[in-house]
């Protein structure tokens, strides 16, 4: 069987990378086989993010996460996303899919329409025109979209220890790609599926996996 890509999105500081990683644990060690019996025994449980599934991906990351020395240009930034999502893609995304592998991977195509469209103001529609040439239109089969306050994430983020350049641009800029995040879940509703990131980490937990529950089940029919 083909495998299933599973994409945690959200404002910096939202949960996704603690969550992906309780989320692997619980499907290697009972959600999967919970789902779909023994096949779930065998099912490989990945995890990987963008930027920086790759080789030349983790290059690109330093890149772009730099502090503010470097000046990267807003057209330059998209089309530094678009190759290491294109790298990511050709290199571990479909190879894993192909091995029948559930992927959990941090943030894919909907935070380019977020950040750089939202964000920075780059027109929607040459987003998607870049988000197609990348990806080649492999879409996630289910997107975790971990909703909460801007102002929160930023505090969480900032407590964990030095910002990155995304994370030091203004209040403004975040509550518009937090925008974008809502504004995608209406349009996509068949695929992002809105969680509340507010909770305590165990509360997240369990909501994200009875989401997942429903979603492999289904897989599995
Ligand atoms: N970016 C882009 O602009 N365009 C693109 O196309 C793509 C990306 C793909 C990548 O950073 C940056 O790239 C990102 C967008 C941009 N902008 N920034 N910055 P990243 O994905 O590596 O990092 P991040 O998005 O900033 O995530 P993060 O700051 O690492 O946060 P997180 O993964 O969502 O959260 P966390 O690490 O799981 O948790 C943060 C802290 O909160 C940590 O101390 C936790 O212990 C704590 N935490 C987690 N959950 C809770 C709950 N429920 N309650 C209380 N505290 C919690």
């Amino acid at each position: 069987m083909q495998g299933f890509l599973i994409v945690f999105e959200g404002v910096e500081g939202c949960g996704k990378t603690t969550q992906l990683k309780r989320s692997q644990d619980w499907l290697r060690s009972r959600g999967l086989v919970e789902c779909w019996g023994n096949q779930g025994d065998e099912t490989p449980v990945v995890v990987t993010k963008e930027p920086g599934g790759t080789s030349l991906g983790l290059e690109l990351r330093q890149i772009l996460l730099a502090g503010q020395s470097l000046i990267i240009q807003d057209r330059a930034e998209l089309l530094l996303y678009a190759a290491d999502r294109a790298q990511h893609i050709e290199e571990f995304l479909k190879p894993q899919l192909a091995k029948g592998a559930i992927i959990l991977c941090d943030r894919y195509t909907d935070s380019t329409v977020a950040y750089q469209g939202y964000g920075r103001g780059i027109d929607l529609r040459l987003i998607e025109q870049i988000n197609h040439i990348a990806t080649g239109g492999l879409e996630s089969d289910l997107t975790l979209w971990l909703d909460v306050d801007v102002e929160i994430g930023l505090k969480r983020a900032r407590e964990r220890g030095i910002a990155d350049r995304m994370e030091e641009a203004e209040l403004a800029f975040h509550q518009r790609v937090q925008q974008g995040f809502r504004e995608l879940a209406a349009l996509y509703p068949e695929r992002i599926v809105r969680i509340d990131g507010s909770q305590n980490e165990e509360g997240v937990q369990l909501e994200i996996q009875e989401v997942l529950r429903q979603h492999l089940w289904q897989r599995m029919l």
